[in-house]
C-alpha cells in the first residue's frame, strides 16, 4: 500500500481479516450496522464484500446497542457477527452473548472497551492509539478491511469517504489520516473530484453529479428521521444508485416531519417544563415516532439555548424507544432513550471545572436506575433506562451531585 499512515494498524486489519477469513467459510453472517450516513456506508461495503465471498448474509440496522437488542440478535442466530460503527463499548456485553461456537467482529471507530476472548474481534483505532473521531470513520475501516478481502471493493471507495464526510471529518477544512487515504484513492480511480469552496474542500462524486456532504445528510435523514419506516434500506440503494426523484420526495418530506414536530414540541415545552434543584427535565413519549432516537439529542441540542431554558440547568430530554426494531422484531423491554444536554452558560462551567459534567454524572445514573449508558461525553450524552424510571434517573442524578466528589476524579 502506497499511502501508509500507521503500518502497525494495518498489521491489526490483516490480522482481523485473518480471522475473519478463517471463520467466515460457509457460515451465516449477521452485520450490525449504525443507522446514519456512516453506518450505512458500511453496511454498503460490508455487502458488496460479502457478496463477493458469496456467503449467507442478513443486515441488520440498529439505532443503539445495549444488552435487550444484542441478546435478541444472539438469541435468534448463530454464525459470524460483525458490529460495525456501533459496538466499541459494548464489546463486554457482545463478548457475552457470543455463543462458543460462533464468532463476533467489532469494526468500530468509537472509543472501545477491549476485552480478551477468543471468539471476539475487536478492530478499533481507537485501541491502537488513533482518534476515530478525526482520522477514519467506519466507512474507511470497513473499507481498508474490505480491500483486504476483495479488490472488489475499490469501485465503491467513494462510499467510504461518503461515510466519513457523513460523520463531518471534513470539519478541519478537509479528510484526515486514514480519510484521507479513501479520498486519495477515489481520486485516483476517477469516482471524486476535490474542488476548494471558501476554504474548505469540497467532494464531488462523479458517478451521481452531487457532492458528498449534501449526498450523506440525506442519507443520515433516511436513517435516522426515516428509521422506523426503514429509511436506511433507501439509503443504501443511493449509495449504489444515487438518490431518484422519488426517494428525494422522501427526504424532503421526512425533513418536513421533523420541523414539524420539533415546532410542536417546543410550543409544548414553552409552557414549562419539569424542574429539580439544578435539572429542568422533559420527555416526548412516543410523540417523535417514526423517526428513531437519535432525534432526541438533535432536539435537546436545538433547544438548549432557547428563551424558556434555565441556563444553568442540566437539561435532559427522554424518548420512548420503540418495542419494534424494524430488521429484528419486537423486544421486550420497554426502555426510554435519555439525551443530556447543557445550555451554553452551564457548558462553559462545566468545561471550566466548576461543576461536574454528563461523562461523571450520567454513568453514575444510569447505574443507579438500572440504565445503559454507552455515549458520554463532558457537555453531552445519552443513556438508556427503563420506561417509568425517568424521575427516578433525575433523582439519581440529583442525589449524584450532592455527593459529588468529582474533583477527585
Ligand atoms: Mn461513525
Amino acid at each position: 500500500m502506497e499511502y501508509i499512515v500507521n503500518g502497525r494498524f494495518y498489521d491489526e486489519v490483516d490480522r482481523a481479516v485473518k480471522t475473519f477469513l478463517r471463520e467466515e467459510d460457509g457460515r451465516k453472517i449477521t452485520v450490525i450496522h449504525h443507522n446514519d450516513a456512516d453506518g450505512i456506508c458500511s453496511a454498503v461495503l460490508q455487502k458488496v464484500m460479502l457478496e463477493e465471498l458469496n456467503v449467507d448474509y442478513e443486515l441488520i440496522c440498529v439505532e443503539k446497542v445495549y444488552p435487550e437488542i444484542i441478546d435478541k440478535i444472539h438469541r435468534e442466530r448463530d454464525g459470524i457477527f460483525i458490529y460495525t460503527d456501533l459496538g466499541g463499548l459494548a464489546s463486554g456485553i457482545i463478548a457475552e452473548k457470543t455463543g462458543e461456537d460462533c464468532y463476533s467482529f467489532i469494526i468500530d471507530h468509537h472509543p472501545a472497551k477491549d476485552i480478551q476472548k477468543d471468539n471476539v474481534t475487536i478492530l478499533d483505532p481507537e485501541l491502537a492509539g488513533i482518534s476515530g473521531d478525526v482520522f477514519i470513520s467506519a466507512s474507511t475501516l470497513n473499507y481498508i478491511f474490505a480491500q483486504r478481502v476483495t479488490e472488489k471493493i475499490r469501485d465503491y471507495a467513494y462510499v467510504a469517504l461518503l461515510g466519513a464526510v457523513g460523520d463531518y471529518h471534513d470539519r478541519y477544512g478537509g479528510v484526515l489520516g486514514f480519510d484521507r487515504y479513501v479520498l486519495s484513492e477515489s481520486v485516483s480511480l476517477n469516482q471524486v473530484e476535490i474542488r476548494i469552496e471558501g476554504m474548505k474542500e469540497k467532494y464531488y462524486i462523479k458517478k451521481f453529479g452531487e457532492y458528498a456532504d449534501v449526498f450523506s445528510k440525506r442519507l443520515t435523514t433516511l436513517g435516522s428521521v426515516g428509521y422506523l419506516k426503514k429509511g436506511y434500506a433507501d439509503g443504501l440503494r443511493a449509495c449504489f444508485d444515487g438518490f431518484d426523484e422519488k426517494m428525494m420526495k422522501k427526504v424532503k418530506k421526512l425533513e418536513e416531519m421533523k420541523q414539524k414536530k420539533f415546532r410542536e414540541e417546543i410550543e409544548r415545552l414553552n409552557n414549562g417544563m419539569n424542574e429539580t434543584e439544578s435539572i429542568q427535565w422533559f420527555s416526548v413519549d412516543k410523540r417523535f415516532d417514526p423517526m428513531g432516537v437519535k432525534t432526541i439529542g438533535e432536539f435537546c441540542q436545538q433547544i438548549k439555548d432557547m428563551s424558556f431554558i434555565n441556563p444553568l440547568k442540566y437539561l435532559i430530554g427522554f424518548q420512548d424507544i420503540p418495542k419494534a426494531v424494524p430488521d429484528l422484531g419486537l423486544l421486550e423491554c420497554d426502555c426510554v432513550k435519555v439525551s443530556a444536554r447543557a445550555p451554553s452558560t452551564l457548558e462553559r462551567m462545566i468545561l471550566n471545572g466548576k461543576v461536574p459534567g454528563y461523562d461523571f454524572l450520567i454513568p453514575k445514573a444510569s447505574e443507579l436506575v438500572g440504565g445503559y449508558a454507552d455515549a458520554t461525553h463532558k457537555i453531552a450524552a445519552a443513556t438508556v433506562i427503563h420506561k417509568g424510571r425517568e424521575e427516578d434517573f433525575v433523582n439519581a442524578m440529583e442525589e449524584v451531585l450532592k455527593n459529588e466528589d468529582f474533583k477527585a476524579c
